[in-house]
């Protein structure tokens, strides 16, 4: 019965795909309505683009997204394997899914179903299947035995695959593998972004450091207890200004810029600047945007930094969900920033900005275990920073089982506040966490409401910068840009994209860079 229901729905959805794509829109209302979604609570106007414009894709590469034994021969079950749409930015007509399978000769039967994800699975039929045989019937593809069975995408899969991602079902089938096979096609014209392997990212020289900037005072950085260090074993504090969501749009990434950090550390004496990603709002790296662009954005900003000689933050923002959503496309992200920047020794790594109902040992630890090793194969001394729960409040939940230090080196946990709203038992939380020995970054504050609007306190702010001070915890300020809401330090009415002077800065960014400026940068 279930299954006939699965194939009733899969028909179902296979006629909207047609009668979508008849009407020159393939996919066009599921992906504004899944927009209208995210967007629900803000009030962006992004300017992000999609993955759309036309580029020849002549070069065939093959990327391995899954591996590992996920048995299909449970008769009470279908099982399920799902991959990241991150995987697919370079997805076009043409180019293949492969599964590496063993057909159950005990089975009563042996399918496998090539899906995108959506709010529902949706199979995918129009596309050609070799070493199978699609059931017109009841839908899904019988395995020949021959493995691989691939199924060649249409434009309409290519396009939904990037939109939601891939989902694979079946029953008695073993699958060991998947892989994807992007550039098989001549003249590509729907997907210019780039390839999401390692395979084609040099690794930059190291580059020279500047006299007296941060960086060549304090060099490569460590953790020690619960203390951030510089290369001469100094306990060391980073603070500076967050960026916006880079992925905002170009009134929020336009703040990368060389000039901009020249006046971050020269004239707001600040050793850091954090680089904000979210992976799925907004027009995010997940979430439709062109991942292409914004790495360009983040690597600009890595070199910017570089070249003044401060620290930076890659921050991979996940807001609001377990960061396990997007562990994959985390992985092949973060690899290639630090496969490039392996010789960086200014760059930090924090892997999930505030991860939300999500049990550190269920979820945020198991997902640090599987990303920091991907970091650490380039940049194996590189200091890595880990999301707690509860937007990164819950800082006692790694106390009583923290990373091993000895695996995974280097490591320290987020806390944020946002000083309207959190206060004294907050301060308590913190400090009691590092008395403990718990190596606390504050990877964000806001001098106002949580909601980043409303609310300035400024002497709930002091207090805070007092125990940052105390401690030497690391803390860093949402948010360099001009949107009209309190956290936001550039006046909305100022459009200048460096060389701030007082009279340009909020109530908040003026509070913030008199506090940094009485710091030792
Ligand atoms: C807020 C921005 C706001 C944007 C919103 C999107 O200030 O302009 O519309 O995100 O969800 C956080 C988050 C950070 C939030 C910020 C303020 O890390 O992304 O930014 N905040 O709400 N944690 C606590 C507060």
């Amino acid at each position: 019965m279930k299954r006939i229901l699965r194939n009733a729905a899969a028909l179902f959805a296979a006629g909207t795909i047609v009668l979508s794509a008849l009407a020159g829109c393939t996919s066009g209302s599921e992906e504004a309505e899944n927009t209208a979604q995210t967007n629900g609570s803000g009030d962006d106007s992004s300017t992000n683009s999609n993955n759309g414009t036309s580029g020849a894709n002549s070069a065939s590469s093959t990327t391995e997204a899954w591996s590992g034994w996920r048995d299909f021969n449970d008769s009470s079950s279908w099982v399920n394997i799902t991959i990241d749409k991150s995987y697919f930015s370079s997805f076009e007509a043409g180019c293949k899914i492969d599964v590496h399978l063993t057909k159950a000769s005990s089975a009563s039967y042996n399918k496998l179903k090539f899906n995108y994800q959506g709010s529902s699975w949706t199979e995918m039929t129009g596309g050609s299947y070799t070493n199978g045989t699609y059931d017109s019937t009841y839908g899904g593809v019988e395995p020949s035995g021959e493995t691989p069975l691939s199924y060649t995408v249409t434009a309409s899969d290519a396009t939904n695959l990037k939109n939601y991602g891939f989902a694979l079902n079946g029953y008695g089938v073993s699958v060991s593998k998947i892989t994807l096979t992007t550039g098989t096609s001549s003249s590509g014209s729907s997907s210019s972004s780039s390839s999401t392997t390692t395979s084609d990212v040099e690794t930059k020289a190291e580059p020279t450091s500047v006299t007296g900037t941060p960086y060549a005072n304090h060099g490569k950085l460590s953790v020690s207890g619960a203390n951030l260090l510089d290369e001469k074993g100094e306990k060391y504090m980073l603070y500076g200004f967050s960026t916006h969501g880079l992925n905002f749009g170009d009134e929020f990434s336009r703040y990368v810029n060389e000039d901009a950090f020249a006046t971050l550390v020269d004239d707001f004496n600040t050793n850091c600047i954090r680089l904000v990603l979210y992976p799925k709002d907004y027009g995010g790296y997940c979430d439709g945007g062109d991942q292409s662009a914004l790495k360009t954005i983040m690597k600009n900003g890595i070199e910017y930094a570089t070249k003044k000689g401060m620290y930076v933050l890659v921050d991979w923002h996940v807001h609001n969900y377990n960061p396990q959503e997007t562990q994959d496309a985390a992985k092949t992200f973060l690899a290639e920033i630090a496969k490039e920047y392996a010789n960086y020794g200014n760059v930090l790594y924090e892997i999930c900005n505030e991860p939300t109902n999500s049990p550190w040992n269920s979820a945020i630890k198991p997902y640090a275990e599987e990303v920091i090793p991907v970091i650490r194969q380039y940049a194996p001394d590189a200091v890595v920073i880990v999301g707690t729960n509860t937007w990164s409040q819950d800082i006692e939940e790694p106390l009583s089982n923290p990373l091993d230090t000895a695996t995974y080196g280097n490591v320290m946990y987020t806390f944020h506040f946002y000083a309207n709203s959190h206060t004294d038992s907050y301060r308590s939380r913190v400090e009691s966490a590092v008395n403990k020995g718990l190596p606390v970054f504050i990877t964000e504050f806001g001098t106002c409401d949580a909601s980043g609007n409303g609310g300035f306190n400024s002497s709930e702010s002091e207090s805070w910068f007092s125990l940052c001070e105390k401690y030497n915890i690391s803390h860093m300020n949402w948010s360099l840009s001009n949107k009209g809401e309190t956290a936001s330090a550039i006046q909305s009415s100022c459009s200048k994209t460096s060389g701030w002077t007082s009279s340009d800065l909020t109530e908040s960014g003026k509070l913030v860079v008199e506090h940094f400026k009485t710091l030792a940068r």
